[in-house]
């Protein structure tokens, strides 16, 4: 059954240069021909694949609506993989509805998100990962982001991901021979190999599964918890690195009561700055829901910039609440105020965080600073992976399954059971990971995905 032609505006809302709407499907020529007369020369449908045509969009009675160029891309060389026409034509809100309201009319049907890319997955074009990185590359907000869709786009997660596929294959069709023909006894060879092969995919795997952490920070931001007690300068700290007045300073402890979070980049990564309601007990009712708030934003933290004053150093209280910092977030150790105390024991301090950095800061006088900055930045690139490792939520998700499956095998093989009960856990893990790449994903799974799309893409 040929697919209906589509239509929509590719171009975003508001005035620009030029605009495009774009056209996809077996009658995309048949429909640009009704709406568009060449300046000169041949209908559109007699053009040659990616060639340009310069001329007006009109009505059926031949009304002039604007003048346009258009882009003939005959399929399957087109980014769909079906015939598409964009017509480039002026910028204006009004122009491009004007004109995609003609190529309606002619007999194309309105896109639903993302239904250019859908297509273009449905006809091979791309794969999963690569559909997953257009949205992406949309709409990445850091440089790294953007690399790492690109990345995708290009094709890398696709091909990791097939590899592995193509092995866990392999090793497949090993036991399947060994199920067959049980009499020819390789058995023994066969375990060998395939607890190899295992063992070889499932470090591969991890090593996936390794980015999706990194790849998650990069999306949602490193968040970073100011905390200590009251008045050792945080808020002045979050004003100083955000580079504007934000918090409200005060000589009076207890003046910042609610979480406030800031962004900030550093070393290419969003890094979200939290300040907090200083660590104390108190009697006062709304400061002491700031204190949990406090507890609960260093519970998701990242990162905890455990904040001291120089003039008083590290006191029994700072010592309680640092022994309950969770355990996964790394610290930096930052004494404020050294301008009051320039002698302060940095090693002591470091002794208390477990060997943490430490950098001696003055929020008022903006010393020490840029050490600060760039010890943040030190962690964020912690979270440092090579592109194509940094895989989505979903992709882990995926990925995390097919490791799963992966362990289930080894366990198989190691308990001596059937080599049948070990082809069952390899293809689970082959499923699994073919849901990255979407060679076994649903409709469901894809309605979900070009959900998340823009019309036009
Ligand atoms: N001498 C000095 N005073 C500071 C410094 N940083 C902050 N203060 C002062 O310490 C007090 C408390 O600061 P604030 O940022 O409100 O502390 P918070 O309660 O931890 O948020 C204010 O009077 C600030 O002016 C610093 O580096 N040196
Ligand atoms: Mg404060």
């Amino acid at each position: 059954m040929a697919e209906e032609t589509i239509a929509a505006i590719a171009t975003g809302a508001g005035e620009g240069g030029i605009g495009i709407v774009r056209m996809s499907g077996a009658d995309a020529l048949k429909v640009a021909e009704r709406i568009f007369r060449p300046q000169r020369g041949r209908p559109l449908g007699g053009r040659r694949s990616h060639t340009v045509t310069y001329g007006w969009v009109v009505t059926p009675g031949g009304e002039r609506v604007d003048e346009a160029l258009a882009v003939v891309m005959r399929g399957p060389r087109s980014y769909t993989g079906e015939d598409v026409v964009e017509l480039q034509c002026h910028g204006g809100q009004l122009a491009v509805q004007r004109v995609l309201e003609q190529a309606l009319q002619a007999g194309a049907r309105l896109a639903e998100p993302g239904e250019f890319t859908r297509r273009a997955f449905l006809n091979g074009r791309l794969d999963l990962s690569q559909a997953e990185a257009v949205i992406d590359l949309i709409r990445a907000k850091t440089d790294r982001a953007m690399a790492a869709a690109v990345s995708h786009l290009g094709g890398s997660l696709r091909q990791t991901i097939g590899a592995l596929r193509e092995r866990l294959m392999e090793m497949m069709a090993h036991l399947e021979a060994d199920i067959d023909f049980p009499e020819l006894e390789l058995e023994v060879q066969t375990r060998e190999e395939v607890a190899a092969g295992c063992a070889q995919c499932l470090a591969e795997v991890e090593r996936l599964l390794g980015g999706a952490r990194a790849g998650r920070i990069l999306r949602e931001g490193l968040r970073a918890v100011l905390a200590g007690r009251p008045n050792v300068g945080k808020s002045s700290l979050l004003n100083r690195l955000v580079r504007e007045n934000r918090a409200i300073v005060t000589e009076i402890p207890g003046t910042t009561r609610d979480v406030i979070a800031e962004w900030i980049e550093l070393g290419g990564v969003p890094v979200q700055l939290h300040d907090t309601a200083g660590l104390r007990a108190t009697d006062d009712p709304v400061e002491r829901i700031g204190v949990a708030r406090t507890r609960e934003a260093l519970s998701q933290a990242h990162l905890v910039l455990v904040v001291i004053d120089a003039a008083e150093g590290l006191g029994p209280e700072d010592r309680e609440w640092i022994a309950e910092l969770p355990e996964g977030a790394a610290r930096i150790g930052v004494v404020n105020k050294i301008d009051l105390n320039p002698a302060f024991d940095v090693a002591e301090l470091r002794e208390g965080l477990g060997g943490a950095p430490v950098v001696g800061v003055s929020a008022e006088r903006g010393t020490g600073l840029q050490a600060l900055e760039a010890e943040i930045a030190r962690v964020a690139g912690a979270f440092d992976a090579s592109e194509e490792m940094l895989v989505n939520a979903r992709q882990a998700e995926a990925i995390r399954r097919a490791a799963d499956h992966l362990r289930d095998a080894q366990e198989t093989l190691a308990q001596g059971l059937g080599v049948e009960l070990v082809a069952i856990d390899l293809r689970a893990a082959w499923m699994a990971l073919g849901e990255v790449t979407g060679e076994t994903a649903g409709e469901e799974l894809l309605d979900q995905i070009f959900s998340r799309f823009c019309i036009g893409k």
